[in-house]
């Protein structure tokens, strides 16, 4: 196993500096530090923009990535703002996992998070998060949902350790593309990402798949979220808020785009700057697809190839759009700003992107050919008080079996959301294939774990119709399924499911 320090680590450090201790209050983080203006290109908290920087790594060597990770209070800076989160090894944006089919992730994971107790005299109340139980999940992997691999029922009590062996399958379900890592002890999953706790994990090997990418400038882009005590919310990249992402006109660059926050859905555009999608959730679309608008929930992803355009500076921002039915659209805010250099004419150049063809086989087709074996449906409401979040009118319970399926079948699962505002469907341990929104049905070229569930109206429900393959041998086991927005997973929403052989 080898660490990486990339070039520009000590812009890294000074951006997601730690000190110790911990605050946060209920659902929110308390904040210090005021928000100041300044002239040229503002962005939320009126920073002038600095160039974007990339995570850490840590790579496996001869098929093991032995990594040791601490999760523990620690004071975070963004922007302008600072607050108290919670931390993999003192960092809010913590190193990147690669590895490539057929490795082993050996991780040892350390829950530290009531270590911040005696050490926040300086800092006021301990945080939420702190003092509570957490684990490991690798969110998209198809891995073994058992024993010490990724099983989420394992909570990691404060002051414990526990070694997770994750073995990735040669098998070709496996997508070579863009995961990541969070905790998910039920009921406190909302609290500790909020306050830090998730960071990327690469498959390599999508090259391989779309060999123009062989050699291309990768530009990973995390998107985390948190709310402040003030009501003030802070979007970052890379623990950077608005930061300035450099290219060349006419220069292909690899960005690889994931929404690691809790809970908000984020609708977004990239004024000038089309994207040639290559993969979603780490599976490889058949060929580059060119977009400019994204909608994105907590724990989607995007691969895709930008090209340089001409010098320029151009936009990355929200789109406001309705989520839940009570709430006016939030303003729109800038991401990112991408400053473009040089001039070339890029009409050939995208050709040849475009031109590009998936090598090899894809899952995908699979499983559109599969049949049926059944369908189920998956209801998404609310109890009476609105404070409980159910599936089928039940709110959760790990102990309890909600779906039983057999590996080798092929499933069609409607969500049926009677909620008037987003949700999102999720499944551990295998992708699907999203076939139908609100009764129109969709054409997708890859594979998902994550969508968005469109929320109810005055006359309908919403409705999502996915195919989901249950037939790879290595997901025999529980576990679960559930909303991605993860306040309303704490809060109900998600079911147990077991595959058995
Ligand atoms: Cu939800």
């Amino acid at each position: 196993m080898r660490v990486f320090s990339t070039p520009d680590r000590r812009s890294f450090i000074r951006a997601a500096s730690i000190v110790v201790g911990g605050t946060i209050g209920a659902g929110k983080l308390l904040a210090t530090g005021a928000s100041k203006q300044a002239t040229g290109v503002r962005s939320q908290f009126g920073n002038m923009p600095e160039p974007l920087i990339q995570p850490t790594e840590v790579r496996s060597t001869n098929g093991l990535l032995d990594f040791a990770m601490t999760a523990a209070p620690g004071q975070v800076h963004l922007g302008k703002r600072k607050f108290n989160g919670l931390l993999y090894n003192g960092a809010y944006v913590p190193p990147t996992l690669r590895a490539r089919l057929g490795d082993t992730l050996q991780i040892t994971f350390r829950n530290n998070l009531e270590s911040g107790l005696d050490r926040t005299e300086s800092l006021g109340p301990i945080c939420a998060g702190a003092g509570t139980p957490s684990n490991l999940h690798f969110h998209g992997m198809s891995v073994s949902p058992q024993a010490n691999g990724d099983n989420v029922f394992v909570h990691v009590q404060p002051g414990e350790t526990f070694r997770y062996q994750v073995h990735i399958p040669t098998s070709g379900r496996q997508g070579r593309g863009l995961f990541w890592y969070h905790p998910h002890a039920h009921g406190f999953v909302n609290q500790q990402i909020l306050g830090g706790l998730s960071g990327a994990l690469v498959v390599d090997g999508m090259d391989e798949i779309f060999p123009l990418l062989r050699g291309l400038p990768e530009r990973i882009m995390l998107i985390k979220q948190v709310q402040l005590d003030d009501g003030s919310e802070i979007i970052s990249i890379n623990s950077q808020v608005n930061p300035l992402i450099e290219i060349r006109a006419g220069e292909l660059q690899f960005w690889r785009i994931a929404h690691i926050g809790a809970s908000k859905f984020l609708r977004f555009q990239l004024d000038g700057v089309p994207l040639f999608v290559v993969g979603t959730d780490g599976h490889a679309l058949s060929q580059p697809r060119k977009m400019a608008e994204f909608f994105i929930g907590p724990g989607e992803r995007i691969d895709a190839i930008a090209i340089g355009p001409a010098s320029g500076n151009y936009a990355v921002r929200t789109i406001p759009f309705q989520n839940e039915a009570w709430r006016s659209p939030e303003p729109s805010v800038q991401l990112a700003t991408i400053s473009s250099s040089g001039s070339s004419s890029n009409v050939a150049i995208e050709d040849e992107v475009v031109r590009q063809r998936v090598m090899g086989p894809r899952w995908i087709d699979d499983v559109r050919a599969a049949p049926i074996a059944r369908r189920r449906t998956l209801t998404y409401s609310r109890n009476p008080d609105r404070k409980i979040f159910l599936i089928d009118d039940r709110a959760v319970n790990e102990a309890r079996t909600d779906q039983t399926v057999k590996l080798g079948e092929t499933e069609e699962w409607t969500v049926v959301n009677m909620d008037q505002q987003y949700h999102s469907f999720h499944i551990h341990q295998t992708a699907f294939l999203v076939t139908e929104i609100n009764e129109v049905s969709l054409s997708d070229d890859g594979l998902r774990d994550t969508y968005s569930v469109p929320p109810a109206t005055d006359q309908r429900p919403g409705v999502l119709k996915v195919v989901i393959p249950f037939t790879d041998p290595v997901i025999v086991g529980r576990f679960v399924y559930h909303c991605h927005a993860v306040d309303h997973e704490d809060k109900g929403m998600m079911g147990v499911i077991e595959v058995v052989a």
